[in-house]
């Protein structure tokens, strides 16, 4: 049997909570780990959407199946594991929910203050759509149209609305649909996080359980959303985004990641992404 392969980007939300469970679970040698370059549009090159026709990472493949995507790929890496971990509650399911999404809220923006801070990532999403006609225009996009149609209307709108070419009324529903996006995860982060966490640090306890690794990646993600750049900065910039104090449960939480090898493995130097 030839070893599974886990296909992951190192600044990507999702390939985190997946990365955080390899090394976790002692999987750096029983699992290899490839690199797609989200940024670049690698998830949509004809040789990708040949391993997954869903095109997004982290995915896994074992003996020629698929696990196509977050829960699933550590769903399997729990699996074959030796170290055994509390399995996920509804909580995983929660965190994955659409109106929680990680990759929208990085590149929201509720109003013209936001479009104003978040103008540096213009490039990033300029590239990004760019890759996605590229690839889009070949003859392995023809059977995933739906995939590249849909991605090109999200980022065109996005780059429009950061580029200030965006119609007013195309403006104002990027603003109310970031503004629900915000509103959820501050939600999350006050109210459902803490109430999941029972006696703590983490979800599980006393260590990181299959919760843990999909709410970790999101919350480290929604803190460079509110600003962070730095591990640092996280606790700061979540109470000047949310206008209020952050419980002390996931300070605990945040504090109790931050020291483990897995988390220093993902972020390097403390940098959020
Ligand atoms: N629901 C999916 C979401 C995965 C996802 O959104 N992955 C992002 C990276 S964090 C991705 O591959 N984006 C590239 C794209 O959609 O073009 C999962 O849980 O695996």
């Amino acid at each position: 049997m030839s070893k599974p392969v886990l296909y992951t980007f190192h600044l990507s939300i999702w390939s985190a909570a997946a990365d955080l469970a390899r090394i976790e679970l002692g999987l750096i040698d029983k699992v290899d780990a490839k690199g797609v370059n989200v940024l670049e549009g690698e998830n949509l090159s004809p040789e990708f959407l040949k391993i997954n026709p869903g095109a997004t990472v982290p995915v896994l493949v074992s003996d020629g199946v698929l696990y196509d995507d977050t829960t699933a790929t550590i769903d399997y890496m729990i699996a074959i594991s030796a170290v055994k971990i509390a399995r996920r509650t509804p909580l995983t399911a929660a965190v994955h929910d659409d109106s929680l999404d990680p990759n929208f809220m990085l590149r929201s923006a509720r109003n013209e203050d936001d479009v104003a801070r978040k103008a540096g990532g213009k490039g990033a999403i300029a590239t990004r759509l760019a890759r996605i006609k590229e690839y889009g225009a070949l003859p392995s996009a023809v059977p995933f149209q739906e995939h590249f149609d849909r991605r090109d209307a999200t980022f065109s709108t996005m780059l429009d609305v950061f580029n200030g070419t965006a119609s007013e009324s195309v403006k104002q529903a990027f603003f109310a649909t970031s503004q629900a996006n915000y509103d959820a995860a501050k939600t999350f982060v006050l109210d459902t996080l803490p109430a999941a966490i029972k006696e703590g640090p983490f979800v599980a306890g006393a260590g990181p359980g299959e919760d843990d690794l999909h709410v970790a990646a999101w919350l480290f993600r929604a803190a460079r959303s509110a600003g962070a750049v730095k591990e640092r900065e996280g606790i700061e910039a979540f109470e000047r985004w949310f206008g209020t104090a952050v419980p002390e449960k996931i300070k605990v939480l945040w504090s109790a990641w931050v020291v483990r090898d897995s988390w220093k493995t993902v972020y390097p130097d403390g940098t959020l992404h």
